[in-house]
């Protein structure tokens, strides 16, 4: 780890270095120099991204125009080059690592402490997103070929089902039933992105509320992070994604079903922040929200239960089941969702005013 970091251009010594955040997919570390800062440092997971250096040309391009945009210097993450100039360093064994400031005096949550808190990091993606509009979308590299793609997540469950290589389709029978009884109803955003009903825009993808800093005193949104899955993409997966994550009543894993629930009044709050800091979307794209909420909760369900059928080889678990227990979380809240459609399209209305 020393001569890694030693490659990176930082400003002084480093006194220690200790893993950091929840990600499923990279290693994340935290350095303390002597000095008191901190940095972060991080390699890329490259059984999750299979075009890193395509990846962090992505990566420096947006964060410029993110720092040309915002005025606050923590309103965007920087990257700390290497000591010969470049973004990203391979180590000998093909490894990719970057070097990140860190965001001083900011916090991250695992779920919102209170629906302002919600409302903040809407405000944040919201922001991205209008920061971006310019962006020419279809010069950025797809980190993930087919990531929301909800279609190619239900053939991807359909292989692993058939192929049933760890001998566990028999455990997960319910899960693979709920799922398989709304593959139809699936595909509609897809559909209306390639047949052009929602336009292309740039999009964070990965919209977790701990995807957010947020100041650790006024509790205002500061700035996005993990920005590995910036592609075009759509308004509703963004909406979707932070739904599914941050207006759940439980966490991610949480074994015990009945906690698991949408709260109507953090999805009211996302959509307060996420709608006008978005500014300028679509009838159509206003009308996708919710069903972004849906497809996007339905489809993590269906990543987690194929990765469960597979042998758990993409999202990191700490133990034998994890992902079947995610998987089910996200069907029960897909089914609350489901559950509770009149509301959200009542609380939609009064957002928009449409
Ligand atoms: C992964 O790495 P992390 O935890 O930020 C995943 C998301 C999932 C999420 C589920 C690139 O995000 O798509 O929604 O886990 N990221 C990628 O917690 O696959
Ligand atoms: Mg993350």
């Amino acid at each position: 780890m020393e001569d890694i970091i030693s490659c990176f251009a930082l400003p002084g010594r480093t006194v220690s270095c200790d893993p950091w955040g929840n990600g499923h997919l990279n290693r994340t570390f935290r350095l303390t120099l002597e000095n008191g800062k901190h940095y972060i440092l991080q390699s890329v997971s490259s059984t999750a991204f299979h075009d890193i250096p395509g990846l962090m040309e992505n990566f420096s391009a947006v964060t410029k125009v993110l720092t040309e945009q915002s005025d606050d210097p923590r309103g965007c993450l920087h990257l700390v080059p290497t000591k010969d100039g470049r973004d990203y360093l391979t180590d000998e064994y093909g490894e990719y690592w970057r070097m990140l400031d860190f965001v001083e005096g900011s916090v991250c949550l695992q779920s919102p402490e209170s629906p302002e808190d919600f409302f903040q990091s809407a405000v944040a993606f919201g922001n991205f997103q209008r920061m971006l509009r310019d962006f020419p979308a279809e010069t950025l590299c797809e980190t993930i070929p087919h990531f929301h793609d909800t279609p190619d997540r239900y053939r991807k469950l359909h292989a692993a089902i058939d192929a049933d290589e760890c001998h566990r389709v028999q455990t997960a029978r319910r899960e693979i039933d709920f799922a398989l009884a709304r593959e139809a109803d699936a595909g509609v955003l897809q559909k209306m992105r390639d047949d052009g009903t929602l336009p292309l825009r740039v999009t964070h993808n990965d919209t977790k509320l701990n995807n957010v800093m947020l100041d650790e005193t006024t509790r205002k949104a500061l700035c996005v992070i993990d920005l590995d899955t910036v592609m075009p993409g759509l308004a509703a997966y963004d909406f979707g994604d932070a739904i599914r994550f941050g207006a759940s009543t439980a966490a991610e894993d949480e074994k015990d079903l009945s906690k698991v629930h949408l709260d109507l009044a953090m999805f009211r709050a996302f959509a307060e922040g996420f709608i006008p800091a978005c500014g300028g979307l679509t009838d159509a794209e206003l009308a996708s929200l919710p069903l972004g909420a849906k497809i996007i909760t339905l489809e993590c369900g269906v990543r987690f239960l194929t990765d469960y059928l597979m042998g758990d080889e993409y999202f990191s678990i700490a133990y034998n089941g994890h992902n079947l227990d995610r998987a089910r979380t996200q069907f029960s809240l897909a089914a609350d969702i489901e559950a509770k459609w009149s509301d959200i399209l009542a609380i939609m209305r009064e957002v928009t005013g449409k």
